[in-house]
């Protein structure tokens, strides 16, 4: 039995989850809250004292991005082409890169200070634009539509997913979907992923759900 604990956000978890389901291992999803959390890391039980974490019959693993390489491996969402594999990790740590410009205004306390630093972000050439324009232009020049040229959908996709539309789910103070609005390549990447079996059972029904809402199949079919 594996046994991933994070908070109840999508955050670093969300495309975890979904390997999980797509990897038909048996797992838990345990979610924790922050004193729950603290109890975890003040016994040292996380190895870097941060979530997420999977509980595994090897060991408890941490980092988002290793352990998605990790599931990665045990599926087809990871290529077994020694080269395909190093592209979907560049892709991995990029979008990761992308999450951690956001990550950077959560210390700023004042909130018309921070939906003031994030407007900035999003605005045509702010960090964020720039990154999904990257994004963009990744999948226009992919011969097979995944991010990395992978056949299949890979966990860079899958992570690209969770953190590209978790970002505009408007969970964030001063971001919203005009970050998508125009880019059709990502609002067709979106209809691709979302229709991958295990993912569309996992989110068909959540559309109430104010995070994840995103995810669902057709969330922004008009
Ligand atoms: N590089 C790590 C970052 C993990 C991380 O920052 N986790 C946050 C939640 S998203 C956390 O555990 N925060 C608790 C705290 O800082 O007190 C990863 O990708 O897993």
């Amino acid at each position: 039995m594996y046994r991933l604990i994070y908070f109840s956000s999508a955050g670093r978890a969300e495309a975890i989850r979904i390997a999980l389901d797509i990897s038909n291992l048996p797992w838990e999803n345990v979610i924790v809250d922050f004193s729950e959390y603290s109890e975890m890391r003040d016994s040292k039980k996380l190895p870097w004292g941060l979530l997420p974490a999977l509980e595994t019959p090897s060991g408890i693993l941490s980092e988002s991005s290793a352990i998605l390489r990790y599931i990665g491996n045990m599926t087809f969402l990871n290529p077994d082409d020694e080269w395909l594999a190093a592209k979907v990790d560049e892709c991995l740590d990029a979008i990761s890169d992308m999450s951690n410009i956001l990550t950077e205004t959560f210390r700023i306390n004042d909130v018309d200070e921070k939906i003031a630093a994030r407007k900035i972000l999003v605005s045509p050439g702010g960090k964020l634009s720039k990154s999904y324009d990257i994004f963009c232009e990744k999948l226009e020049n992919s011969k097979t539509g995944w991010i990395a040229g992978t056949e299949k959908p890979s966990i860079a996709d899958i992570r690209l997913f969770s953190d590209c539309f978790g970002l505009v789910s408007g969970n964030y103070d001063g971001i919203d979907t005009s970050l998508i609005d125009g880019r059709d390549i990502l609002l067709d990447f979106h209809s691709r992923v979302s229709s991958i079996p295990e993912i569309y059972s996992r989110y068909k029904d959540m559309k109430e759900d104010s995070i994840r809402w995103v995810y669902c199949p057709d969330a922004f079919t008009k």
